[in-house]
């Protein structure tokens, strides 16, 4: 057939069916893949010219790597998948960017362009940026190097297209390939705040998730004056990383301390160590950090920051210079409510709103 009779065949056949009470027109609605949307419903950037004029990128890496035999089995959770013989502690955090994006529906642009009245009474958060979804990393399996190096490329397309990553995890790795790209595209130093329960100050495996501030310290651009630590906590911190931290002289700030100062001055507190001679800022959010009682985590350890406490922190740390932001550690298959799922997904839109605030 010719092009030409082509179109008028549908054009006639849309007008029958039209005057026919047959179907509305279907519209597209903003899917990823499967039925997993876009983060917030943003719209999707399939390439790097659609990156163009963003102020925010989301990225995906659904990356989990080296697993740690341990002697000892722990204890299944309730209801939840029991872990696998030995395998120290649970797993699952390649399912972190989906669940966050599935649960993010709730916040959709397309429901009220981002009002976000706590943060800011009459902030609306896409009358400042375009907010867009840059997908998935195609991570490779068990080859950390190789998953790393598909990383750099999406990076560095988000921070030459002057856009911020917010990057859903994957496991506490993930900020290494975030920081190798952001530290060369700096001149100064970089401040990084990291809520977690644990040190993390492991030196190896090399690209691991617990050895991922000294690969950020190898890098040159954080000083341990400008790294800070938030929601320490539980009998399960190991001596060796203790002692890492005890010798870098870095702050770090207990749930104790939390409780005892109150969430809004550790979060100031932390802000001002981190951008004190800094270029940047980077955040890094282990959702571990959280009380588990949301559910949803690799390394459950009770009595964690509230919904609240997080929000808030995050709102004064997204007053400073952010120029990344991951959420990592997320378990899915643990998130039996999707409770947890549905606070990453909130906490992101939080850090968002702080870039919003900071636009014309
Ligand atoms: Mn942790």
């Amino acid at each position: 057939m010719d092009a030409d009779k082509v179109r008028k065949a549908w054009e006639r056949a849309a007008a029958k069916a039209a005057t026919a009470g047959g179907r509305p027109e279907r519209t597209m609605a903003p899917i990823l893949r499967d039925d997993v949307p876009t983060f917030i419903e943003a719209p999707f950037a399939g390439s790097v010219a659609e990156l163009e004029g963003a102020g925010v990128a989301v990225l995906g890496i659904p990356f989990e790597g080296v697993k740690l035999l341990d002697p000892v089995t722990y204890a299944p959770a309730p209801a939840a998948p029991a872990p696998d013989g030995s395998i120290y502690f649970r797993s699952g955090a390649d399912k972190g960017p989906e669940a966050i994006r599935r649960h993010s529906v709730f916040y959709s642009l397309r429901h009220g362009r981002g009002l976000i009245p706590e943060t800011d009474r009459d902030l609306v958060i896409a009358d400042h940026l375009r907010v867009v979804d840059y997908g998935d990393v195609l991570v490779v399996p068990g080859d950390v190097e190789a998953s790393f190096m598909r990383c750099h490329e999406k990076l560095a397309d988000i921070y030459a297209a002057g856009a911020v990553p917010i990057v859903f995890g994957g496991d506490h790795s993930i900020p290494i390939p975030v920081l190798q790209v952001l530290a060369g595209k700096l001149s100064g130093k970089l401040g990084i705040v990291a809520f977690d329960s644990h040190f993390d100050m492991s030196f190896e495996p090399k690209y691991w998730a617990g050895s991922q501030w000294a690969r950020a310290f190898e890098l040159g651009v954080v000083e341990p004056e400008n790294f800070v630590e938030i929601g320490i906590r539980g009998v399960r911190e190991s001596l060796a990383d203790k002692a890492v931290a005890d010798e870098l002289g870095y702050r770090y700030f207990t749930m104790t301390d939390v409780d005892e100062l109150g969430i809004e001055t550790v979060a100031q507190e932390a802000l001002e160590a981190a951008t004190a001679g800094t270029e940047a800022l980077y955040i890094s959010l282990d959702i571990d950090v959280v009380d588990p009682a949301f559910g949803g985590q690799k390394y459950p350890d009770p009595a964690g920051l509230g919904a609240r406490e997080l929000l808030r922190a995050l709102r004064v740390l997204s007053r400073g210079h952010v120029a990344g932001f991951d959420i990592c550690c997320l378990a899915p298959r643990y998130d039996l409510q999707g409770h947890l799922s549905q606070l990453a997904a909130r906490a992101a839109v939080e850090v968002i709103a702080g870039l919003a605030l900071q636009r014309p």
